[in-house]
């Protein structure tokens, strides 16, 4: 990563800014980036480029029910999954410019440690309300159900399959006994109460805390989704809610009498920002505990909106029980994206997965950055289509952006060789232009500040515009003929607005912020930051050299798109085959009934298109009874020329019947795969001989 400015002036203040640790039971999609990780690097670049002091923290959640579920469904252990997951996530955030100083996992020992010694000072201070409770148990597995381990209908939105710990559906915080009628996802029987010990924290005994913390102190610079589901939890009243599991995987209870039970995942996981900041800070050489105590520090909490309740009540209340902690200064939660009018689902596979993207489209990850912050679902659910992906990369990146940079480093090389031209007068025009200019940086700033990442990736735009506009207008490949001072002082000024988009797009489009600044020369000591925006008088200045042109962005073709559509299309075909009932049974058939068919082994010797019908072939079959003429429909799942010399099952006896003129004896026993496409029923093994009979 760049050097950025909080290590060459330390100014500004310090900021903690957390993004949610995805869980290691599955990859990255676009759900994930558009709700969490986009709007959180977005917000760390910035401040950086500002010159504060950032710790941008993430890591891999590893403990939790989902991970043993995974494992069991993988056919391997719970550590092979947390490996296979953490190392794909990992790479595939850093391949697309999530910028986090940290990226930890939960499963590493100074979290164990730092996780155990939370739980314990609260114990110690006599925190918890320690408690034998019947809880739901599953008889056939032998094992308590909590969290994922459970589903039923939640006793807030009625949503029929809400986990035990958690409504995805209205974002509740639930006890498994909550549930109505109760599933145990492991064997799917209904469970029993039967009596265990566990602590619990009393998050009644916080509500005046939080009332007066959030309902009173962040009324007004809280986003409303926010702000409204923590006040509905508040005011519904808060209960205990038990932090510690019936588990084996997770973080042992760090106290007496508590074998066989680990900290719930919700308690040990937020606690995971502190030991990533811990050790990263101990990589780095500095104290970890600024980042944390310090009341000068801003702490924010980027997530999904069905994490709100862990953020805003839970986490805060163990902060704030625990006593030496700040407090969060803003949770950001974006709402859910969908995709082509779906609701996104890892396990329907209804997903566009950031490591395919990126092998799909290598080198394309801030259209990818782009797309998402543009269609950010900041306030409401918004959907994400591969078409507006296109049209955002065509004609917003390309035309506008990328066409504006090209034209200016091009003529800068064609008229001077790259060498920036000494301007002469500025015009009213020139001056307004560049004027407007300087008002970006705090346009873009406050976007970013007040979390609207959607309306900052449209202001930026409009630099862009700007540029592309003022080069339109003022046409230097034509005035070069008759006045070559002016475009000198033209060329100038446009050269100012490509220095200025190199530095405000970094926060949003870092691949094409790095390119730049290299295509300008600018990315030694002379490298800019945001503030060197503001108030300039030149950011590149007459007579220093620039580099060659290459494209920031070129166009994606519609083939490109229909690919992805197909693709998912054929997972569309997928899920519903996989959830196809059978039809149900035909009329029982006597044995005289089969007897009558002939079914024969067969190979297709010709095959060709039957004119003007795109369904049909004429086959010609050898039966081993004769060869003779079987018209087909399958021309939409085979070429002609792919299916000579295949092996078929024949009904040989079917009445013959003419189709669009042709005399068809016989049929060819087909059915479909999961995607829908016709298969041949066919006896494939060798040394089947046409003819043999088939009972
Ligand atoms: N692992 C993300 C999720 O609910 C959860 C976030 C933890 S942040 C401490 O999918
Ligand atoms: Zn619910």
């Amino acid at each position: 990563m760049s050097k950025n400015q909080s290590e060459t002036t330390q100014k500004g203040k310090r900021y903690t800014i957390t993004a949610a640790l995805p869980y290691t039971n599955g990859p990255i999609h676009i759900g994930h980036l558009a709700g969490v990780y986009v709007p959180a690097d977005i917000y760390s670049r910035y401040l950086r480029l500002k010159g504060n002091d950032v710790a941008f923290i993430c890591g891999s959640d590893e403990h939790g029910v989902a991970i043993p579920m995974k494992a069991k469904k993988e056919g391997v252990s719970p550590q092979q999954i947390i490996d296979k997951y953490h190392n794909l996530i990992k790479d595939s955030f850093e391949a697309f410019g999530i910028a986090f100083d940290n990226y930890s996992r939960t499963s590493s020992e100074i979290h164990h440690q730092t996780a155990s010694d939370f739980f314990r000072k609260l114990y110690e201070q006599g925190e918890f309300i320690e408690e034998v409770t019947e809880q739901l148990y599953d008889q056939e597995a032998g094992q308590f159900l909590a969290d994922r381990f459970v589903t039923g209908t939640c006793p807030r939105c009625n949503h029929e399959e809400a986990y035990g710990d958690q409504c995805e559906q209205c974002g509740s915080s639930l006890n498994a006994t909550d549930l109505i009628n109760p599933k145990s996802t492991i064997t799917g029987s209904k469970p029993v109460l039967k009596e265990t010990r566990h602590w619990f924290l009393p998050l009644d005994r916080y509500e005046s805390f939080l009332r007066e913390w959030i309902l009173e102190g962040h009324k007004n610079d809280w986003k409303p989704n926010v702000y409204g589901q923590v006040k509905s939890w508040v005011d519904e009243g808060l209960k205990p809610r038990a932090v510690t599991r019936d588990l084996d995987w997770g973080i042992p209870v760090p106290v007496e009498g508590a074998d066989g039970k680990v900290l719930y995942v919700w308690f040990d996981a937020p606690i995971g920002y502190i030991s990533a900041t811990k050790e990263w800070a101990e990589r780095e050489g500095k104290s970890w505990e600024p980042y944390w105590k310090d009341q000068d520090t801003k702490l924010v909490h980027f997530i999904g909106k069905d994490n709100i309740v862990f953020h805003c009540i839970i986490f805060p209340t163990m902060l704030k029980a625990h006593g030496d902690f700040i407090l969060p200064e803003n949770v950001p939660a974006n709402e859910f994206l969908n995709l082509e009018g779906n609701k996104l689902s890892t396990s329907k596979n209804w997903a566009v997965w950031l490591h395919e993207y990126l092998e799909e489209f290598p080198d394309k990850q801030d259209v990818l950055r782009y797309t998402l912050t543009a269609n950010a679902p900041e306030t409401k659910d918004n959907d994400f289509t591969w078409k507006d992906f296109q049209a955002r990369n065509n004609n917003e990146l390309v035309a506008i952006f990328g066409n504006f940079i090209n034209r200016v480093v091009v003529l800068t090389n064609k008229y001077y060789d790259g060498v920036i031209p000494q301007p002469g007068t500025l015009t009213q025009v020139d001056m307004e232009v560049l004027e407007e200019l300087r008002t970006y940086p705090e346009k873009i700033g406050q976007s970013i500040e007040r979390y609207r990442f959607r309306e900052a990736s449209q202001v930026l735009m409009n630099a862009a515009r700007l540029g592309n506009k003022y080069l339109a207008d003022e046409e230097p490949w034509k005035v070069v003929k008759t006045d070559p001072e002016r475009v000198q002082t033209i060329m100038y000024v446009a050269l100012q607005i490509a220095s200025a988009l190199a530095v405000l797009s970094e926060p949003l489009l870092p691949f094409t912020s790095e390119k730049l600044r290299d295509m300008l020369a600018q990315n030694g000591n002379d490298r800019l930051f945001w503030d060197d925006i503001a108030g300039f008088e030149t950011l590149l200045p007459a007579g220093k050299q620039i580099n060659k042109a290459s494209l920031l962005f070129t166009k994606i073709e519609d083939i490109e798109i229909e690919k992805q559509l197909e693709k998912l299309e054929n997972t569309k075909k997928m899920n519903e085959a996989a959830n196809k009932t059978a039809e149900p049974q035909k009329e029982t058939a006597t044995f005289e009934d089969f007897t009558k068919m002939d079914l024969r082994v067969g190979t297709i010797i010709e095959a060709e298109k039957m004119p003007k019908a795109n369904k049909l072939l004429v086959l010609k079959v050898d039966t081993g009874i004769d060869t003779r003429t079987i018209v087909s429909g399958i021309a939409q799942s085979f070429k002609p020329e792919d299916i000579i010399g295949k092996k078929v099952t024949v009904l040989v006896n079917l009445a013959p019947r003419k189709l669009r003129g042709v005399m068809s004896e016989g049929m060819i026993l087909m059915t479909e795969n999961a995607e829908g496409k016709l298969v041949f029923v066919n006896p494939d093994e060798d040394g089947v001989t046409n003819g043999t009979t088939i009972n």
